[in-house]
């Protein structure tokens, strides 16, 4: 079995699914509703995409978070496009985070090591729900982020959510906290793509209107940091283009010098504070 990260991850989540990689791999068959929908066409026939965008760069043992609001189109990429291949070498693994309510779905490639995670953001959450999913996105290589193209209503919510799964803002917990500021993370610097999804939908929004949105705050993260990608879950028009370029971003990361600094740290950034000692 490939050796996982070693960041540190929520002691509950690294359990489940340190405890889902370690026991004997079963294979994932297509569910007979799943199958039928295949058999008419409804339901494109799995292409294991992202998989095999990862596979042609041999990158190893790193963290896809796939992360947006609800219904932007998450678990179709993440079960039509990564978790089709009935091989013994994924695992899949959903699990229900006591008290926050959150579900992480979990698609594991034994193979390269390499972990799928996906997360819902939004939805008026309590800040508890937040800070998880902040912590789940800083323990990523990588986060995909998922827009739905249609849902114009919540455009400016899905900005604002990942501007918190980026770390680019601080909440306030006025009830709870009074008038204490929280900084919660630092920075994200790993790789991050937005995908677009629902090209396929009349009437969706234009690429260049969902970008006027987001420009803002995806040029915070500096240049050749991140990508937009508009795509179709359905027909996996455009996801394999981008599960490439998330590849290549997080292979250049392999092969980019690392300090010393940084290896003692274990990849993690090294704050203002950390440095002066
Ligand atoms: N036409 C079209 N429909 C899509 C596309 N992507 C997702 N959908 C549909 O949108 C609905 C929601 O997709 P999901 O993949 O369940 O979305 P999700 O982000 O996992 O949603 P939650 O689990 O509720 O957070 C489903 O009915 C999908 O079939 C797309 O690119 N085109
Ligand atoms: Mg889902």
């Amino acid at each position: 079995m490939p050796s996982l990260n070693t960041k540190n991850y929520p002691y509950w989540l690294d359990a489940a699914i340190r405890s889902g990689l370690s026991s004997p791999p079963t294979p994932v068959l297509p569910t007979l509703f799943t199958s039928t929908l295949q058999t008419i066409g409804i339901l494109k026939p799995p292409t294991s995409t992202t998989l095999s965008a990862f596979s042609s760069f041999s990158v190893k043992n790193k963290r896809i978070i796939i992360a947006g609001l609800d219904c932007a189109g998450k678990s179709t990429l993440l079960q039509s496009h990564v978790s089709v291949d009935s091989s013994p070498a994924h695992r899949d693994i959903t699990v229900q985070i006591p008290f926050i309510g959150a579900k992480i779905e979990t698609v594991a490639d034994q193979r390269s090591g390499n972990l799928f995670h996906t997360i819902d953001v939004g939805g008026c959450a309590p800040v508890s729900y937040s800070v998880f999913n902040r912590a789940v996105c800083a323990q990523g290589d990588a986060i995909v982020w998922v827009v739905d193209g249609c849902d114009r209503d919540r455009i400016v919510e899905s900005v604002e959510e990942f501007k918190m799964a980026l770390g680019l803002c601080e909440r306030f917990d006025e009830r709870r906290l009074g008038t204490e500021r929280v900084r919660i993370f630092d920075k994200f610097e790993g790789v991050v793509a937005v995908l677009v999804s629902k090209r396929d939908v009349e009437n969706s929004m234009t690429m260049e209107e969902i970008e006027k949105y987001f420009r803002a705050l995806l040029g915070r993260l500096g240049d050749g940091k991140w990508k937009m990608f508009g795509v179709t879950m359905r027909s996996g028009e455009g996801v394999s283009e981008a599960m490439k370029w998330v590849a290549e971003q997080l292979q250049n990361d392999l092969n980019a010098p690392v300090d010393e600094k940084t290896l003692l740290t274990n990849g993690r950034s090294i704050s203002a504070d950390e440095k002066s000692q």
